[in-house]
């Protein structure tokens, strides 16, 4: 402990942030093993190229702009897509599903700030009638296309340091959801210190750094680094579908989008849906040089976000739902990275940060004082091979909780559920009243266990015999 302290130390003397271990003489040994712990997750090299790209030009990204073009996609049949090879796509698969390619991959490392809940957000109840969480809803889901495939599908999920202990007893109270335990596997993603507009690391206490995780993006090098990979290589798997936990109508397992990744050769694929709304906060496909890119929406200038095309319809129309398929030997690429070319960027983000300051007094911002640096899952796609996009329905795919209130809220989420309940009745021919809303009297709630697909909705709707009251609340289950 001594030696490795004393190694420590002196990086950090010599990289100029020797402050870190100003209190060090007054800290008792679990203090001490607190701090040699945190600073013992900051790569100090990487830091000092990071403080250097982006303290000097304190403020959000400089993205490059330039010859931004819409991003050619795959679009659905009713959309002009060609029938013939979605139905190729849906038959390859599910071969891949059948044969056990396919592993789920839930990012939940984040804050969950503008929801205001402080648990993990996969925990926040979301269905219409039974209020079940967001983490049920994924497991259901898992559990009845494993089922339906006869074949196990093992579910990653990222948490970060902060929410981890409180998402494993989550699972460990609700038995796994009934999943099998050797089925479900947690990752933890790493973490960044904040630094100020100096580039010193700043502390949360004298035994503290002020660390945060690494954005979406550190997804990939938690795989690799938590042996999560070479389990998924053991396994026989080769293609990871990767959602956020912020989405009750994500399809975690979509053949079609994995027959169409598979048969593309694709290394990384991802779904959009038309925006409805020119400046919708959602991140932008573009292709720029010949590559596709995301661009997130604060930072697309208006001209370009409200562009249109001859025909006066949107001209950068493809926005992002934050579903994607990752091929396993792309990810040990990105995620395994020694060099620049296959590294993803770090973003540095303005933010107050609370933090003691050199005599130890606790400070609480009132104004910006910090950076934080983060990673973006989507930096990736222009390091794959033949990325593709591939566009799904809103209604029957996006509806995310994000805000307490107004947009992306749990009342439009719950909205969204009973939208596409609705949609799947209509779909096996129910006769249903709707309100000018478009919404039924009461509300409905599919469980994922009775269809997880609206074909087998209404196979399994044609088989049931009496039918139940569509007036009243009806929980199928
Ligand atoms: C994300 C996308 C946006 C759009 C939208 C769709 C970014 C920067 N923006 O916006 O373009 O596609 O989603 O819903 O991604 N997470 C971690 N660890 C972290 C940070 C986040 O696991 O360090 C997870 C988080 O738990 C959530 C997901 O990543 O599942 C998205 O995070 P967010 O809420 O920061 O992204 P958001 O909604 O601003």
């Amino acid at each position: 402990m001594k030696g490795a302290g004393e190694n420590l130390r002196a990086a950090f003397a010599q990289a100029g942030q020797e402050h870190v271990f100003a209190f060090w003489d007054h800290l008792d040994q679990g203090g001490r093993e607190n701090l040699l712990r945190d600073a013992a997750e900051i790569d100090l090299e990487e830091l000092t190229l990071l403080v250097r790209e982006h303290v000097a030009a304190v403020g959000p990204d400089h993205r490059d702009l330039r010859d931004l073009q819409p991003a050619p996609l795959i679009a659905r049949p009713e959309n002009g897509g060609d029938p013939t090879a979605w139905a190729r796509a849906r038959d390859a698969g599910e071969d891949a599903l059948r044969a056990g390619r396919v592993a789920a991959f839930t990012v939940a490392g984040g804050q969950g700030t503008r929801l205001g809940f402080d648990a993990p957000k996969g925990t926040f109840p979301v269905t219409p009638l039974k209020a079940k969480t967001l983490f049920q809803v994924f497991a259901e889901k898992i559990m009845a296309v494993s089922d339906y495939f006869g074949v196990p599908i093992p579910w990653f999920i990222m948490t970060s340091t902060d929410n981890d202990g409180a998402t494993r007893e989550f699972f460990e109270s609700h038995r796994n959801f009934s999943l099998p335990p050797d089925d479900i596997v947690f990752i933890t993603q790493g973490r960044m210190p904040a630094v100020d507009f100096e580039g010193s690391i700043l502390m949360q206490s004298k035994e503290r750094i002020a660390m945060s995780p690494d954005g979406h993006g550190g997804s990939l090098r938690a795989l690799v680094r938590s042996g999560a990979t070479e389990m998924m290589r053991d396994r026989g798997i080769d293609a990871i579908s990767y959602f956020q936990v912020d989405n009750p109508l994500v399809q975690c397992m979509d053949p079609e989008f994995i027959g169409f990744h598979l048969e593309g050769a694709s290394e990384m694929s991802s779904k959009i849906v038309a925006k409805t709304y020119p400046g919708e906060k959602v991140g932008q496909f573009c292709v720029q040089n010949g590559h596709l890119v995301v661009i997130e929406y604060s930072d697309m200038p208006d001209e370009l976000t409200n562009a249109l095309k001859s025909d006066g319809a949107l001209k950068f129309r493809a926005g992002s739902v934050a579903i994607h398929l990752l091929n396993r030997a792309f990810v040990e690429r990105i995620g395994g990275a020694c060099s620049d070319a296959n590294q993803l960027p770090f973003h540095g983000a303005v933010k107050k940060v609370p933090f003691i300051d050199r005599s130890g007094n606790a400070v609480r911002p009132t104004q910006p004082n910090a950076l934080k640096f983060e990673m973006f899952v989507f930096d990736a796609l222009p390091l794959a091979n033949h990325p593709i996009v591939v566009e799904t329905r809103r209604s029957h795919e996006f509806s995310p909780v994000k805000n307490a209130e107004g947009l992306d809220s749990p009342r439009t989420s719950r909205e969204g559920q009973i939208r596409l309940a609705t949609a799947w009745l209509k779909h096996a021919g129910a006769a249903l009243t709707l309100d000018k809303e478009g919404l039924p009297p009461s509300a409905i709630e599919i469980s994922p266990l009775f269809a997880f697909s609206e074909e087998q909705f209404s196979q399994r709707w044609h088989a049931l015999h009496p039918k139940p009251d569509l007036d009243a609340d009806l929980y199928l289950g």
